[in-house]
């Protein structure tokens, strides 16, 4: 049957379980958007297109699909590119579309081309993969690569371009292939390394698991709580992954951030590292809190990307595939071998239990403004059981690591870039992606909120049950901070601080969303309580402590180790950090 290439586009995405685009629909798109839309998808529509490629970002971490966008010719492509660099940082599968004019232009030498600019040559190097369809009938061998790039080895962002010339043209196709004819759906590891890391997990006295961001977007939580049920055994939360699988909240702690956490690695004689870059925020597995008995602790090392291997730190047995498929492998391997937990994780639990007691009390109560802890504190103590919970910001965000009383299952943030103004949009992705049915809470910083503030009638407009409370210090408050500790406490502070004015209740109110401003900490929960039971958009404005903002971030020290250049055997000082 004849069909338009747009047409066909949108059928092989569907093939691989793709509901959603995100967009600004221009005359390049309008026919796809129309069709997707009859089809029963979502088409979402942001105010700038960054913020698209971000929401696209947001539902494929909640459905462990690729995320699709898409942009206009020109200026609409251009503002996605900071998202291509992001996606490829964060190993974001993402599918970026290009408009462009018909591809003649492409070849043409004359200048005062309107919108139009050589796409393909500012964008290849952001991605894994980018190519033009210039022909209908490369239409399936193109998808069907960008496919492959975004699922296959570390995942990451392609770029695929549609000229006006081809998007329209039609052409009689083949059936269509399931994804297991064109890319690699399963990928098991080795036999004979799941054979090694059953032994090392055997003699492992004190084994943990560290737990990244992979687990969280490959949807594996279950298969995660089994092995660690099986080990008994503390699953170490990476910033990235600063989530607790529910029923496993016991065992879970952060690495770097608790003290039971830093006890546990550094005690341990077998880490088993899942769905982590084993990068610089866990001290690439070698650094600070392992430094301690790193010659004799033993490694298992599970990634889908085989050149990630022995690239931070030697591994005793890499596990090479997709922890969907390796987890039911290892556990088959295991038997129904069952450890029982050490006396030093019963001591972990118990440290990481009074921690916590501790940390509670100490938090600062009645001071005007709020302090930042305090705010996180009454924030999070009613966030209900199934919300996702969604971060962005400076110094709010280290507090919430800290002080944060919601232990989610599902956190979305963009912890390897440290990308500020990904929190709306990643929030409006996850309540797409959950069909609106769970709430969820986003912890902003109010400089942070700025960035894509204009999504909030995007949020409105989908009735989307996003619940965003805001810290207000009126400054970028984690470069205040610097400013005081490196250039002194009458530094200049130049453009540190903004309008102390600015009122986001009433902004969210001119968007149409419910809009709080709250002063008083006993105030916080019961807003954050009614909006949320609301099932609205919602904005909750807090004043904060700027000055406590600024300096008093819990654990900076630790934060400021990660910008280390760790070698081998690096002590614990993180004397060369920024
Ligand atoms: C896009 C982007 N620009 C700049 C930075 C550097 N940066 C990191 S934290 C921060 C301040 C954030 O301020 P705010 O969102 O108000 O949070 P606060 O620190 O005040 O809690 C800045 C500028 C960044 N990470 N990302
Ligand atoms: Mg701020």
């Amino acid at each position: 049957m004849s069909v338009p290439v747009y047409e066909r586009i949108i059928d092989l995405l569907e093939k691989e379980g793709i509901n959603t685009l995100f967009g600004i629909p221009d005359p390049g798109f309008i026919h796809m958007a129309m069709i997707t839309e009859q089809r029963g998808w979502n088409v979402i529509a942001p105010h700038h297109e960054q913020n698209g490629a971000f929401m696209a970002d947001g539902w494929s971490r909640m459905t462990g699909k690729p995320g699709v966008c898409f942009g206009t010719q020109g200026p609409g492509i251009s503002n996605l590119a900071t998202a291509m660099i992001v996606a490829k940082k964060e190993g974001s599968p993402t599918i970026f579309f290009g408009g462009n004019r018909s591809r003649t232009a492409n070849q043409r030498a004359r200048v005062g081309r309107i919108q139009y600019m050589n796409q393909l040559d500012h964008f290849k190097p952001l991605v894994k993969y980018a190519a033009i369809i210039e022909e209908p009938d490369q239409v399936d061998e193109i998808i069907r690569e960008a496919l492959r790039q975004v699922t296959t080895g570390k995942p990451g962002p392609v770029y695929i371009e549609l000229p006006l010339s081809v998007i329209h043209e039609t052409y009689n196709w083949p059936p269509l292939m399931e994804p297991e004819q064109y890319r690699l759906v399963e990928q098991a590891a080795s036999g004979t390394m799941i054979n090694k890391a059953v032994e090392l997990i055997k003699a492992a006295k004190n084994p943990v698991m560290l737990v990244g961001q992979g687990m969280f977007t490959s949807r594996s939580h279950q298969a995660v709580a089994a092995l660690a049920e099986k080990l008994d055994c503390p699953i170490l939360q990476t910033s990235g992954c600063a989530m607790t699988i529910k029923g496993q909240e016991e065992r879970t702690f952060a690495y770097g951030f608790s003290p039971a956490g830093r006890a546990a690695a550094s005690e341990s004689d077998l880490c088993l590292a899942i769905g982590t870059e084993l990068g610089e925020p866990v001290h690439m597995g070698i650094g600070r809190h392992w430094e301690k008995g790193d010659a004799n602790r033993k490694w298992i090392y599970l990634d889908r990307d085989t050149a990630a291997m022995g690239v931070n730190r030697p591994i005793d047995a890499p596990l090479v595939g997709d922890m969907r498929d390796v987890l039911p492998q290892l556990m088959a391997a295991l038997g129904d071998f069952q450890r029982t937990g050490s006396e030093e994780f019963q001591g972990w639990k118990t440290l990481q239990k009074e921690w916590k007691e501790e940390l509670l009390a100490s938090v600062p109560s009645g001071q005007s403004p709020v302090h930042p802890a305090r705010l996180i504190v009454e924030a999070t103590k009613v966030i209900p059981e199934n919300a996702i919970y969604a971060a962005d910001g400076g110094s709010t965000t280290i507090y919430g690591w800290t002080y944060s009383q919601y232990k989610p299952e599902d956190l979305v943030w963009n912890q390897n870039t440290g990308h500020l103004g990904t929190g709306l949009p990643y929030a409006i992705g996850a309540a797409i992606a959950t069909k609106g049915e769970r709430p969820v809470v986003l912890v902003t910083g109010d400089s942070s909120f700025l960035f894509a503030i204009s999504e909030l009638e995007t949020a409105v407009r989908k009735k989307l049950p996003i619940v965003t409370i805001v810290a207000c210090d009126y400054a970028w408050g984690l470069e205040v901070g610097c400013w005081k500790k490196q250039v002194g406490a009458d530094s200049p502070e130049t453009e540190a601080h903004w309008g102390k004015w600015v009122r986001f209740d009433k902004i969210a109110e001119g968007f149409g969303a419910h809009g709080e401003y709250v002063e008083h900490e006993a105030d916080i929960a019961p807003a954050v309580e009614r909006a949320i039971a609301s099932g609205k958009t919602a904005v909750i404005q807090v004043p904060v402590d700027a000055y406590a903002n600024a300096m008093d971030a819990p654990n900076y020290e630790e934060f400021k180790s990660w910008y280390t250049d760790f070698k081998a055997g690096y002590g614990a000082e993180a004397e060369d950090a920024y």
